[in-house]
C-alpha cells in the first residue's frame, strides 16, 4: 500500500486514540521498555509514519537505523509474503534452506577485505556482538576485548560490560561479563588539546594503556563503532581508526567492526569503516540488513570463523528464513536503488542546513556524522557543557509538528537524524524546517 509522501497533523501530538493505547501500554506492558514518542502506528512506508489518529509525520529515525530501504518497502514485502506462505522455520541448525546461504554469500560479498570470508546469522546485534566476541577468543585462545569510551553495543550481559553508558542501560544490572577494557575514544570535539591533535594523541593513549593494563598478548579482540551510534555520532577523528586497526594486526589481535547502526549504506557507503580505508577482521551486521525483520549477523575472515567447532554457534531462529527473505529483499534495493548514493544526496541536502543552523545558534557546537547518519551537539554557549535539557525540548517541539527525531549521546545532549534513505527531498526540507522552528523557539 502506497502512503502519500505528505505530513499531515490530524489531532495534536500524540492523539486520543494514541492516548487511549498508551494508557493501555502503561497497564500493560513493564515500564522498563520505554517509549520516545507514544503515537501509535498503523503503517509506515517511504519517509512517512501514520498513526491510529490519521497522523502522517515525517520520520528522521527510521526506527533507530532500521528501516534504510523504507518501511515495508516492496521488495522486503513481496520477498516475506513468498517466504511465509512458503514455510516459516525449520531451525537451520536441523534442516537448512537456501535463504540462509545467500544471505550469507551476499554479506562475505559486500563487507570490506577480498580474502576469503564465513558468515553466522543472529536475531539481534546484541546476539551478533556476543557471538563476534566469542569467536575472537575461542580463535586468539586470549580473553581480554578493548571497547571504547562512549560506545553501545547491546543490552545483555555480555553486551551490557561492552557498553559505556550507566544510565539507562547498566544501572543496576550488574554484575558483568569480566575481562573488558575500556580507552578513550578519538572524540573530536571532546579532546582536551583540540581535534587536530585527536587521531595522534588518542592511539597513544589506547597503546599505552592496552599495554600497561592489558598486555597485548593477553588481548583478543579490540570492538569499535566505526561511527558510534548511541554514544552520539561521534566519528573518530581521521586515522585513527586506521592506527589502531594496524596496531591490532602488529600484534595478532583482531580488530571487529561493530556495523550494527553504521552499516548497509547508512553512512554513503555500504560499511562505514570503508570511508576511513579499514579492513576488520570481523564485522558485526544488523538493523538496516533486513528492512525491518530482526535479523543480525557476524561476517569475518574464513580461517577465523572456522576455527570454531561444529555447533559451537547457532541459536534456535538464528537466521529465520523470514528475515533473510527480507533481508535478500533489503540488499536487492539497495543495489537497484542505489542507496548509498541516497545516503550522500541526504547529507548533501541536510549537512548546509544543519550547519547554518550551528552559524546561527550558539548552543551547536558541533556538526557531524557522515551520510544519512548525522547529528548536532547541544552546549552552554561557547563550552563543552552538555545541554540535554534544550535537546530534549528541541525533539519534544519537533514530535509535537509532526517530525520523528531521536536524541543520543553518553551526556544526552546529542540530536541524531537517520532518516530512510528512500526518504524524498521535500519531506526531508520540510523535516528541517521543523527543526529549525524548533530552535527558533526554544534556543
Ligand atoms: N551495536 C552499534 O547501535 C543497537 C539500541 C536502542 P540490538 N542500537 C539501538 C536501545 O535502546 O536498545 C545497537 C547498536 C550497535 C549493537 C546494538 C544492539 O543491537 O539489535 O538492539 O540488540
Amino acid at each position: 500500500m502506497t502512503i502519500e509522501q505528505k505530513r499531515v497533523l490530524q489531532t495534536s501530538i500524540p492523539g486520543p486514540r494514541s492516548k487511549e493505547l498508551h494508557a493501555r501500554k502503561t497497564a500493560a506492558v513493564a515500564g522498563g521498555v520505554g517509549t520516545t514518542l507514544p503515537i501509535y502506528v498503523t503503517q509506515a512506508g517511504g519517509g512517512i509514519v501514520v498513526d491510529v489518529d490519521g497522523n502522517q509525520l515525517i520520520d528522521f529515525g527510521s526506527g533507530i537505523a532500521v528501516t534504510s530501504v523504507g518501511n515495508a518497502a516492496p521488495r522486503v514485502v513481496d520477498a516475506v509474503q513468498e517466504q511465509v506462505a512458503a514455510f516459516t522455520h525449520t531451525c537451520f541448525m536441523v534442516t537448512p534452506y537456501e535463504g540462509y546461504v545467500a544471505v550469507a554469500e551476499k554479506l562475505n560479498e559486500l563487507t570490506p577485505g577480498s580474502f576469503e570470508k564465513r558468515s553466522a546469522l543472529f536475531n539481534s546485534g546484541a546476539e551478533a556482538v556476543e557471538n563476534a566476541v566469542k569467536i575472537a577468543r575461542h580463535h586468539t585462545g586470549r580473553q581480554a576485548v578493548v571497547v571504547f569510551d562512549h560506545a553501545y553495543h547491546g543490552r545483555t550481559n555480555l553486551t551490557m560490560a561492552l557498553t559505556a553508558k550507566n544510565m539507562p542501560y547498566k544501572h543496576r544490572f550488574g554484575p558483568f561479563a569480566g575481562e573488558i577494557y575500556r580507552v578513550p575514544m578519538a572524540y573530536p570535539f571532546r579532546w582536551p588539546t583540540g581535534p587536530e591533535n585527536c587521531a595522534e594523541e588518542a592511539f597513544a593513549e589506547f597503546v599505552s594503556l592496552v599495554h600497561t593494563q592489558v598486555g597485548e598478548s593477553n588481548c583478543a579482540a579490540v570492538l569499535v563503532e566505526p561511527i558510534q551510534g548511541e554514544g552520539g555520532f561521534v566519528v573518530p577523528a581521521p586515522g585513527f581508526l586506521a592506527k589502531v586497526a594496524d596496531w591490532c594486526r602488529e600484534n595478532d589481535i583482531l580488530f571487529i567492526a561493530d556495523e550494527i547502526q553504521s552499516g548497509f549504506c547508512r553512512t554513503g557507503d555500504w560499511f562505514a569503516c570503508e570511508h576511513e580505508g579499514v579492513v576488520p577482521d570481523l564485522i558485526t551486521t544488523a538493523k538496516g540488513i533486513a528492512g525491518g525483520m530482526p535479523l543480525a549477523g557476524v561476517t569475518g575472515r574464513a580461517e577465523i570463523m572456522e576455527a570454531v567447532h561444529s555447533g559451537g554457534l547457532g541459536g534456535t531462529y538464528g537466521g529465520n528464513p523470514v528475515a533473510c527473505a527480507a533481508a535478500l529483499g533489503a540488499i536487492e534495493t539497495m543495489q537497484a536503488e542505489d542507496l548509498a548514493g541516497a545516503a550522500k544526496r541526504i547529507e548533501q541536502t541536510m549537512r548546509p542546513r544543519l550547519e547554518a543552523l550551528a552559524s546561527k545558534y550558539d548552543v551547536i557546537g558541533d556538526v557531524r556524522g557522515r551520510g544519512a547518519m548525522l547529528a548536532v551537539e547541544l552546549v552552554e554557549p561557547g563550552t563543552l557543557t552538555p545541554n540535554a535539557k534544550l535537546t530534549g525540548e528541541i525533539a519534544a517541539a519537533c514530535h509535537q509538528q509532526g517530525l520523528i527525531t531521536l536524541t543520543a549521546g553518553t551526556f544526552g545532549n546529542v540530536l541524531r537524524f537517520l532518516p530512510p534513505l528512500v526518504i524524498g527531498d521535500d519531506l526531508l526540507h520540510e523535516g528541517l524546517d521543523i527543526l529549525e522552528a524548533a530552535f527558533a523557539a526554544k534556543a
